[in-house]
């Protein structure tokens, strides 16, 4: 056992995520799935402030020594507990890994925290019997607390008195004990471990684009996000600064995702911010994903000058009635003019829209597309809705499919099917960027700078060549055809 409470994290790299692919991305290093948590880098900096330690290890899924690099770890570092962040999705893909470590090291617990956990504690420790512990909330203080004990040796009774946790007790029955306050401040959390992803074993190259995170909870009610609502707390913009200009000047990072899912929080924040990477002459590019509304031209014109590269906007719905019912808070009218900005300035805008929320209609749909050619966004990301936990739409998912991540196949909340969904979401999809007018503001026209034009040109001619070999399946004379050439370029 190590000298003082320590922790091994655990993540396993989703299987489409490579280094190479992420330094192919180009002028786009957006919006791609990262490997490593955050939360596991703000943890592990708590610990360290706070008498503990942490380490982190990923495996590669198809990698056949990923088991011997985790018991390397465990035998190196002597980790009191294994620890797991993870999201909804990731609960069943990872079990396999948690069952092969508690096979070899049946003593050692395990603990589970993130969105999963905080949402349905109690299931997961029903339907997930080798989890031992999950974090209910906001990790730092209860990870610490209850590390400590578990460091000593305490028994589950003591254990009780750890705010925030859920777990078996000795008759099997699970223990749910009082919440864990939030922090009101966040300013005096320690800034983020990075040293644990910049490092020659870590994925996540400087290459890659370099994740900031400052904000906890959000301030808004949106029904299908299951972060703390109206609980938004942001760290001061010198803080982040301070970040962004560590990481450029020790490691050398020159590309950051801002990923909160609401940036910036302020209009003054952001005017600190922008005087800050000014004055400090910090020469960086970045992305970031933001809300409707809330910044003028001139803003976006600043953001461009200090280095903004592309933004993604969350429009979620064409129809005005569905923005109100997912309690989103803005309106068209207000999406309308964040494109017509991103458009004059030339930010490469990226609209991220939902089909089959709660009260999802055809209707509805055929209004989201409409509005989707109307503000003609550079990319666009659409997903099927799903009602994960921790959401107000959870609520409306029918009780026997209350567990459907065990199955991989999310319910519908609306008159439509997942299937219906599905379709109609590939039909937009492929369809949207075949005009004309997205040609002409986004390609041959238009404000953006000549790489982002490239990135346009290249998803036009993806959908395009989809919308062909759609025509072309539908069709009995060329389908044969279109199967053999699949099968030569296969080969090839
Ligand atoms: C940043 C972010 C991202 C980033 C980075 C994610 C990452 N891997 O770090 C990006 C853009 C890549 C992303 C992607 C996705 N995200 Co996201 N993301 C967020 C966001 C905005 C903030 C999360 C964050 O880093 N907060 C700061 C950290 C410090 O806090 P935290 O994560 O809450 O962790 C605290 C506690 O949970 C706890 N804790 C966490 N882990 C552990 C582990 C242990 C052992 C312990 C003791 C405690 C503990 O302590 C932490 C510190 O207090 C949240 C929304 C929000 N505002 O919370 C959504 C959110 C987490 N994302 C969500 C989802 C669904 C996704 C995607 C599946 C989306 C998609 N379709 O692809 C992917 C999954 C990626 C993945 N495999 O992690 C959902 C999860 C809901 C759920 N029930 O699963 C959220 C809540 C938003 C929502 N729509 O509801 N996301």
């Amino acid at each position: 056992m190590a000298d003082k409470p320590t922790i091994l994290f655990i993540a396993i790299v989703p299987p489409f995520y490579s280094p190479s692919e992420v330094k192919n991305y180009g002028p786009l290093r957006t919006f791609e799935l990262i490997p490593h948590k955050h939360s596991v880098l703000a943890l592990v900096a708590w610990l360290r402030e706070h008498g503990c330690d942490g380490r982190y290890v990923w495996i590669f899924p198809d990698d056949k020594s990923g088991p011997q690099k985790i018991g390397v770890a465990i035998k190196e570092f002597q980790p009191d507990a294994i620890g797991f962040s993870l999201v909804t999705e990731e609960m069943v893909s990872h079990y396999p890994a948690i069952e092969a470590i508690k096979k070899k090291h049946p003593d050692i617990p395990v603990i589970l925290g993130g969105p999963h956990a905080t949402a349905v504690p109690v299931e997961t420790l029903n339907t997930f019997p080798l989890i031992d512990y999950a974090c209910i909330g906001e990790g730092e203080r209860t990870l610490t607390e209850w590390l400590t004990l578990i460091h000593e040796g305490k028994s589950k009774s003591e254990l009780i008195n750890v705010a925030g946790i859920a777990f078996r007790g000795d008759s099997g029955e699970i223990i749910v004990t009082p919440p864990r306050e939030m922090f009101e401040d966040i300013n005096i959390l320690p800034d983020p471990a990075f040293d644990l992803i910049v490092n020659p074993e870590s994925p996540v190259g400087i290459k890659s684009a370099f994740p900031i995170v400052g904000s906890y909870g959000c301030r808004f009610f949106c029904t299908f996000c299951a972060a703390e609502h109206g609980k938004y707390r942001y760290m001061a913009a010198e803080r982040i600064v301070n970040q962004i200009q560590e990481a450029r000047e020790k490691y050398g990072v020159e590309y950051f995702a801002i990923r909160d899912s609401l940036w910036p929080p302020s209009a003054d924040w952001l005017d600190e911010f922008c005087d800050l990477i000014e004055s400090r002459g910090l020469d960086i590019k970045f992305h970031f994903e933001t809300r409707a509304g809330i910044l003028s031209v001139d803003q976006w014109r600043r953001l461009k000058k200090i280095g903004a590269q592309a933004v993604a906007v969350g429009v979620e719905s064409g129809d005005e009635e569905m923005l109100v019912r997912i309690k989103k808070g803005i309106t068209l009218d207000m999406i309308r003019e964040t494109f017509r900005h991103l458009h004059e300035v030339g930010l490469l805008g990226v609209a991220f829209v939902m089909y089959g929320n709660q009260g999802e209609t055809r209707e509805s749909i055929r209004k989201s597309v409409e509005f989707i050619i109307e503000i003609n966004p550079a990319l666009l990301s659409l997903a099927t809705f799903r009602p994960l936990p921790g959401t107000e739409a959870f609520e409306f998912v029918k009780e026997e499919d209350r567990d459907w991540w065990m199955r991989g196949q999310y319910p519908s909340i609306c008159e439509l099917t997942t299937d219906e969904l599905h379709r109609l979401r590939g039909d937009t999809h492929i369809r949207y960027p075949l005009r004309w007018r997205y040609l002409q503001q986004n390609v041959f026209g238009g404000n953006l700078p000549s790489e982002f034009r490239g990135v346009c040109w290249r998803s036009y001619k993806v959908h395009l060549r989809k919308y062909l070999l759609g025509i072309g399946e539908r069709s009995g004379l060329l389908r044969p055809i279109i199967h053999g050439m699949k099968r030569l370029v296969e080969k090839k």
